[in-house]
């Protein structure tokens, strides 16, 4: 039986190879899925997903590092100056929102083709520690799964000024069995600003799925 789990997991991979695949499958996606251990980890000190990024909105005016070095403990950065990014949508330039996804796919070519389906597992809440700073027209809004270019609004978390400082604070936000059913992105952060210049600088860790 161990043989066969390992033989699946060899299979569906392309990018690593063997060795190193099977010094540490524990940090592999595929075997979480099968594991019901009731922790997800989506990112911790780096991306543990097997999948990639998106941008939904230009990166201009963006700065994002997902190997900040906060004293030596990896996190996610992410930095707005509140200035214009460009919607694909509206074809426009815009300074309301800019965000990005963490995807099941690994571009942006595959965002809306390759799909995960969490629904069997029981994972009801999102959790993540954040810290930083937002201006005060501007809050950051975290989404638990959803498929991408659906309009279907996925949970989300809003966060503002006076929710987040420069100690880590930890949230929590409920999802529906529903959203992790053959979803394409795994968690959404974006900030929303009702004013031109505005913007933040968030860091964010320990981003899990748990039961
Ligand atoms: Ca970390």
């Amino acid at each position: 039986m161990k043989y066969l789990f390992f033989a699946l997991l060899i299979l569906s991979s392309c990018g690593k190879n063997i060795e190193e695949r099977l010094k540490d499958p524990a940090n592999d996606p595929l075997f979480y899925k099968g594991d019901y251990s009731g922790v997800f980890m989506i990112y911790e000190d780096e991306l543990k997903t097997g999948g990639g990024m998106m941008f939904y909105a230009s990166p201009d005016n963006q700065e994002l590092d997902f190997f900040y070095s906060d004293d030596g403990n990896k996190v996610i950065r992410y930095y707005w100056n509140g200035g214009e990014v460009f919607d694909y949508n509206s074809e426009s330039y815009q300074h309301n929102w800019c965000g990005f996804g963490l995807i099941v796919g690994h571009s942006w070519e595959e965002a809306e083709e390759v799909s995960m389906d969490f629904s069997g597992i029981g994972y009801s809440k999102l959790k993540f520690k954040v810290k930083g700073y937002l201006s005060q027209n501007t809050v950051l809004k975290i989404e638990g799964p959803k498929k991408a270019g659906s309009s279907e609004v996925a949970d989300y978390i809003e966060l503002d000024s006076s929710d987040i400082s420069y100690s880590w604070k930890e949230f929590s936000l409920p999802i529906s069995s529903s959203s992790l059913k053959d979803f394409n992105i795994y968690v959404g952060i974006i900030f929303e600003a009702t004013e031109k210049g505005s913007g933040g600088e968030v860091f964010i860790d320990s981003l899990r799925f748990e039961r």
